[in-house]
């Protein structure tokens, strides 16, 4: 968005909208740096990403995936293939593969423990 083409009034409606603060009283150059610094920004625009893990609870890359998983603060639905094998079918359906964990990130196949590291850092 070009910002420099809006009128004050919009850019108001712009915080408004987006509930920015601290904009009242700043002049227009301000007051572009400031919404342009927010949009940039996007705070409560994120995306959460959905986040599926086919697990067996004793597996330590099962393991190391969800504590990494935590520790990123990511969310995650866990589907535990030895206690449902319901679960395993579904797994080696979509993957081809029988080992866990196989995850999954907006219903995109990123792999198991090792891929999930580099997705990450990648991020
Ligand atoms: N490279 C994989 C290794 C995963 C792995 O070795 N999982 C073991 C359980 S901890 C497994 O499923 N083994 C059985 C198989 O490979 O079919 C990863 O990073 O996730």
């Amino acid at each position: 968005m070009i910002l420099d083409s809006l009128t004050v009034k919009q850019l108001v409606e712009i915080c408004q909208k987006h509930k920015i603060k601290n904009y009242s009283g700043l002049k227009k150059k301000r007051l572009i740096q400031h919404v342009s610094r927010f949009l940039n920004n996007k705070p409560n625009t994120k995306k959460k990403e959905k986040v599926v893990i086919y697990t067996w609870s004793t597996c330590p890359f099962c393991i190391n995936t969800k504590r990494l998983l935590e520790e990123k603060n990511i969310k995650y639905t866990e589907k535990e293939v030895v206690k449902n094998k319901k679960y395993l079918e579904e797994m080696k359906k979509k993957t081809g593969k029988t080992s866990v964990p196989q995850i999954f990130i907006d219903d995109k196949h990123i792999g198991g423990f090792t891929e999930l590291q580099l997705y990450l850092k990648n991020k």
